[in-house]
């Protein structure tokens, strides 16, 4: 149970609306998972759940023939119909114990974090990782806090056992410094979704960090 939770590490890459156009969530999800991106996770802020369903659906079939896990953000109801890995909630979303009551004991609950407090608080609240940011300034997010730095990062890490995903103004360029603090993996949306090839950008990210020798279960 949970041997999963393993794979959230190194590249954490995000499919997401804000960037994509419906049509082009499931196709560039494909390219991320072939670069070699061993988690991939849906955001599809203000898309319908009919449409959010059937991209999800599809994200978990590649995923799957990856052998990568496919983590749906916000929407509970979405992760437990498309038979996604788990879930990734923010500090006002479902608590991770109520969406675990849904999702099963299995299910990867992420839970955002923005500070020491709220990562050392994460294990008690149920949450099988943490996302930890916004790391650096972001465009992306247009209610993100203010960015928090790489001291406040390594603080996080020193708070608890969890891995934790860093977000927020993460490039292929900073990545180094990011994993250097103490993150587990780095998550990132414009980096990736805005270059002209995200599967050759995910190659090169999936490289470098197996590069830097950062522990990655997948290889
Ligand atoms: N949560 C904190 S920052 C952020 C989210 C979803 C956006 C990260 O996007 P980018 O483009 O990688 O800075
Ligand atoms: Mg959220």
């Amino acid at each position: 149970m949970k041997q999963k939770v393993s794979l959230i590490s190194g590249f954490y890459p995000i499919v997401d609306t804000a960037f994509l156009k419906p049509d082009d969530l499931v196709g560039t999800a494909s390219s991320l998972l072939k670069g070699g991106a061993s988690v991939i996770q849906l955001r599809a802020k203000g898309l319908g759940g009919r449409e959010t369903l059937k991209a999800a659906r599809e994200i978990k079939g590649l995923a799957s023939s990856y052998g990568a896990v496919f983590i749906v953000n916000d929407r509970v109801d979405i992760a437990l119909l498309s038979g996604a890995d788990g879930v990734h909630l923010g500090q006002d979303d479902i608590p991770p114990l109520e969406a675990r009551k849904a999702l099963g004991p299995d299910a990867i609950i992420g839970l955002s974090t923005h500070n020491a407090d709220e990562a050392k608080e994460a294990l008690s609240l149920g949450a099988d990782y943490v996302s930890f940011g916004p790391v650096f300034a972001t465009s992306t997010k247009k209610d993100a806090q203010s960015p928090k730095g790489l001291s406040a990062l390594k603080e996080a890490r020193g708070t608890t056992p969890l891995p934790i995903v860093a977000i927020g103004g993460i490039t292929e360029e900073n990545m180094g410094k990011v994993l250097g603090a103490g993150a587990t993996a780095v998550a990132m949306i414009s980096e990736v979704l805005l270059s002209d090839d995200p599967g050759k950008k995910a190659f090169s990210i999936v490289a470098t960090i197996k590069g830097l020798h950062w522990p990655e279960s997948r290889f």
